[in-house]
């Protein structure tokens, strides 16, 4: 398939966050789609590994009630939610896991059909020959030739060591197909927010509003000046092992910071005010899927969207070294199974 770099994408321009995630969708760069298609009648639910969580039915207040919101992400206007009741893995889903579906799957990721994917520039160590482009408006994010899942960094890097950290490279695509395989789902917006907040209400933080750095540092994030010199006080330049730090009053950990998390919904910030009350599910149409939870590298002076209402998107065939998924299931499944085959 022909690939074509296009640093003036007005889409790739449309939204930044400057340090989560490299604008909106760098495979908007590219023409066409990667074709990569996975069966979706495959589950083996055994084989998912990741312990989960029970969150129970209940009602919160939906958005951004400090008022430190990003505006134009539309965390507002708060609105009520109720949800059933839902497991949701207690931690993202890691490289150990995600190698153990690629086994047994043979699934081939969309940053390996593309051939390239994005790496943030202080993780990059390889040949300049490989550096296929930068983000137009955050070139600290370079497109690496043969930087995938398996490829962290780029060719000749591997993710030995890194077992225990949370896949990324990989796209919403890949998510859900990995979800396929799995017999698992996406948190909708709605469940992940409730599920991060860990039972407390109208929190910044699923610890609660306590600064990030009160009494030690509570999720991996990026200290310093960005993007340039990161000084590591949490200990983390890059991804952090997922049982990092302390899981939150749901017993899930780091739902922010380390990567961002897909989410099912297409990511809209004019939503809030439509959303229905029960079980919202996004809207029906979008170009962007919904991305949360901040990754090591927001920094509250830059990106401060390591909060549980913060909210940013991508295109579904976009993959970056800072955003990762986990999954969830519930009674409803067989609905969404339903709907994932009809809408295949
Ligand atoms: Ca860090
Ligand atoms: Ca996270």
């Amino acid at each position: 398939m022909k690939k074509r770099v296009d640093r003036h994408s007005p889409a790739f321009n449309a939204h930044e966050c400057s340090c989560g995630n490299p604008g909106i969708g760098h495979r908007v760069l590219l023409e066409g789609r990667a074709g990569t298609k996975v069966a979706s009648s495959f589950c083996e639910p055994s084989a998912h590994a990741v312990e989960q969580a029970q969150i129970p039915a209940g009602n919160f207040l939906m958005g951004d009630a400090s008022g430190e919101g990003n505006h134009a992400d539309g965390e507002r206007p708060l609105h009520q939610v109720k949800l059933e009741a839902f497991h949701i893995d207690v931690t993202s889903v890691t490289n150990a896991d995600f190698a153990k579906f690629v086994t047994s799957s043979g699934y081939r990721t969309e940053a390996e059909t593309f051939g390239y994917s994005l790496v943030f520039h202080l993780e990059y160590h390889g040949p300049a020959r490989d550096v296929v482009g930068r983000a137009n408006g955050a070139p600290w994010w370079l497109g690496i030739r043969q930087a995938d899942w398996a490829h962290p960094g780029g060719r000749n890097t591997s993710i030995a060591g890194l077992e225990d950290h949370p896949v990324v490279h990989v796209s919403w695509n890949d998510a859900q197909a990995y979800c396929s395989w799995s017999g698992r789902r996406l948190p909708t917006e709605a469940e992940w927010e409730f599920a991060a907040r860990g039972g407390l209400e109208g929190r910044r933080y699923p610890w609660g509003d306590e600064a990030v750095d009160a009494g030690g540092w509570r999720a991996n994030i990026w200290q310093g000046r960005f993007p340039e010199r990161n000084t590591l006080d949490d200990g983390y330049q890059n991804t952090a092992p997922v049982r990092s730090f302390h899981p939150n009053g749901y017993g899930l950990w780091q739902m922010v910071g380390n990567v961002w998390e897909w989410c099912n919904d297409w990511f809209d910030p004019t939503y809030y005010s439509v959303s229905q009350t029960s079980s919202p599910e996004g809207p029906s149409v979008g170009t962007l899927r919904v991305l949360r939870g901040g990754s090591y590298l927001c920094h509250a002076s830059y990106c401060n969207r390591y909060r549980n209402s913060a909210r940013s998107g991508s295109t579904p065939d976009s993959s970056t070294g800072n955003c990762g998924f986990r999954t969830v299931s519930s009674t409803n499944d067989r609905f969404w199974a339903q709907r994932t085959r009809s809408s295949a």
